[in-house]
């Protein structure tokens, strides 16, 4: 297994803006491609739904390399299976991602035990995602933090009208999002993924006034995930200052975004 090096604990600082015409990307916001694994094949769904699915490799670890070439800083990994079921069901995949690419990786789905959490370290996790355990117990936040250290362990939330959902977005806990975020940090989180269940897979933009609040909330990094459509989202959410970074999934499927321009150099 490699060692990874994981990005500083805290927020990066902004690149001023050049003073041309365009606008250019700020290289202090990471890039993280998303890959939903489903029964060891990549998927996306639209909004979570498992019947709303499309194939789209059946070889994670060539389609990861293929984000990793066009410049993504940090694969996102979702076990769908996992987060839908609590049980582990693709960390073979997982295994053969984080062996075939140099970027990081983040795993989330079904990270709900020390026991999980260990297995997906051990197959070369640099960050695991916490979400349904958390929503139930901010004391288990505590312990993985102490366990396995604060920039190890992220927490996702996933919000759909400002509250938190779990159990693969099939049930909401009742918790206030943002509230929840910051007791998340307290309990020792390093990074909170904020995702809008609503803009997710629709390419219709990312929720920017949620991910503001988010982020005048907390002061431990931010991913904000959800509703990427187009270069323009990017590079607007680049300059919300003290943004770590952003998920893109559906559009770079579908071609509507391209890493290799995002990531060109400024
Ligand atoms: O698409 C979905 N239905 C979905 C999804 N992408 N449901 C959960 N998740 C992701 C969350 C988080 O990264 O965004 O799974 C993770 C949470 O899993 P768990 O098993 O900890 O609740």
């Amino acid at each position: 297994m490699r060692a990874h090096t994981l990005p500083p604990a805290r927020k990066r600082p902004l690149t001023p803006l050049p003073a041309s015409g365009i606008e250019p990307l700020s290289k202090s916001m990471l890039l993280f491609p998303a890959i939903d694994l489903m029964s060891g094949e990549v998927v996306r769904l639209c909004q979570g739904r498992a019947d709303q699915k499309t194939v789209y490799s059946t070889d994670p670890a060539a389609f990861a390399r293929q984000w990793e070439e066009e410049g993504g800083d940090y694969l996102h990994i979702v076990d769908l299976d996992a987060a839908f079921t609590g049980e582990l069901r693709n960390i073979e995949s997982v295994r053969a991602i984080c062996a075939t690419v140099r970027i990081p990786v983040e795993l989330g789905g079904g990270m709900r035990s020390e026991g999980a959490i260990q297995q997906a370290l051990d197959a070369g996790v640099a960050r695991i995602i916490i979400g349904t355990r958390a929503a139930e117990s901010l004391e288990f936040v505590r312990e993985m933090a102490r366990a396995f250290g604060s920039e190890r362990i992220a927490v996702g939330i996933d919000a759909r009208n400002g509250i938190v959902s779990v159990k693969g977005w099939t049930e909401s806990s009742g918790l206030s999002a943002i509230d929840f975020a910051r007791k998340a940090e307290d309990a020792g989180a390093g990074t909170i993924i904020y995702t809008d269940i609503a803009t997710d897979g629709m390419l219709e933009g990312p929720n920017f006034a949620e991910t503001q609040r988010m982020l005048d909330a907390l002061d431990c990094q931010l991913i904000a995930s959800g509703g990427v459509s187009s270069a323009d989202d990017v590079r607007r959410l680049s300059q919300m200052p003290g943004l770590y970074g952003c998920i893109i999934g559906k559009a770079l499927y579908d071609g509507k975004v391209h890493l290799s321009e995002l990531a060109a150099p400024l």
